[in-house]
């Protein structure tokens, strides 16, 4: 794993770590400023790397929820979660402001690569990673190789369509897996303020929204399987690992004919998966 600062932009938090020997030395974590436009949002994270020992052209991988595409420009598919980030052109930026050694790339596919290499997915030939939290991200790592695409939208599993629902989800369609079984759609429908509420209410109407999410991502899983014969599948972010989540996840998998189930884990590297995973050539 290189050396360097990563920083992970979620859409409810961001996290920045201090990388030495392939090891977190250092981290901290904030509340992500949703409404911030990208200026303030490089603000404050030149703030806090200054306080962690970065200097101007030390490495940084930089993974944010979001698009990326190849000329790394960033783009909410889900306007909700960042209503003020629109195209702008933040790899450019991020390098003005940090220097040339900085990398950008989805939040979910960094954490699908650290955990390809470094955590749950290592031995597994045709391996995908979900995060289920603030959205519902992905990345699929193929005998090694993280699927891409030029415009950036390749992982972006969430906006696929579920039959779990039809609410309507901020990136202009209805009825996505997103829609239904992220942390805000669980808290939508349990009537709570965040998942974490939802979780700890144990209302017949939360428990109710858990599981309608852990029946949507299984039925992803197996979807996913379908498309890319997929070794093995981990879950990760607040609401995938949520205790009681991924088994109630696996039940509605086993419900599927079992050509279409896929050997289900969570996510090893935790709420770190992302920053281990956003420095290239980790
Ligand atoms: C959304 C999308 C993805 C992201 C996923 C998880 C936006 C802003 N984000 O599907 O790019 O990977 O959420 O993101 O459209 P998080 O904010 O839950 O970490």
């Amino acid at each position: 794993m290189t050396d360097g600062f990563a920083v992970d932009l979620g859409g409810t938090k961001t996290a920045l770590a201090r990388i030495a020997a392939g090891r977190i030395e250092a981290r901290l974590q904030f509340p992500t400023d949703r409404l911030a436009g990208i200026s303030e949002q490089i603000d404050i994270l030149a703030r806090h790397l200054g306080q962690m020992g970065f200097r101007r052209d030390d490495r940084l991988g930089v993974a944010v929820s979001g698009r990326v595409d190849a000329a790394g420009n960033w783009y909410a598919v889900n306007s909700e979660t960042l209503p003020q980030i629109g195209g702008e052109p933040l790899l450019g930026i991020l390098r003005t402001s940090f220097g040339r050694n900085v990398s950008l790339m989805n939040d979910a596919a960094a954490a699908a690569l650290a955990e390809a290499t470094l955590g749950a997915g290592a031995g597994a030939g045709h391996f995908a990673y979900l995060t289920v939290s603030t959205g519902v991200g992905g990345g699929v790592v193929l005998d090694g190789r993280l699927l891409n695409s030029r415009n950036g939208l390749a992982g972006h599993v969430g906006f696929l369509s579920s039959p779990h629902g039809d609410a309507c989800c901020g990136s202009g369609r209805t009825g996505t897996v997103e829609s239904i079984a992220s942390g805000r759609a669980i808290a939508r429908l349990a009537g709570t303020g965040d998942s974490r509420e939802a979780f700890a209410s144990r209302s017949v109407r939360a428990l109710a929204a858990i599981d309608r999410s852990a029946m949507a991502i299984a039925r992803l899983c197996a979807d996913l399987n379908a498309i890319f014969g997929l070794d093995r599948i981990a879950v990760g972010g607040s609401v995938g690992l949520a205790a009681g989540y991924l088994p109630r996840v696996s039940a509605h998998l086993d419900r599927e004919p079992s050509l279409f189930r896929v050997p289900l884990v969570p996510a090893t590297l935790g709420q770190n998966s992302a920053l281990l995973g956003a420095i290239p050539g980790g």
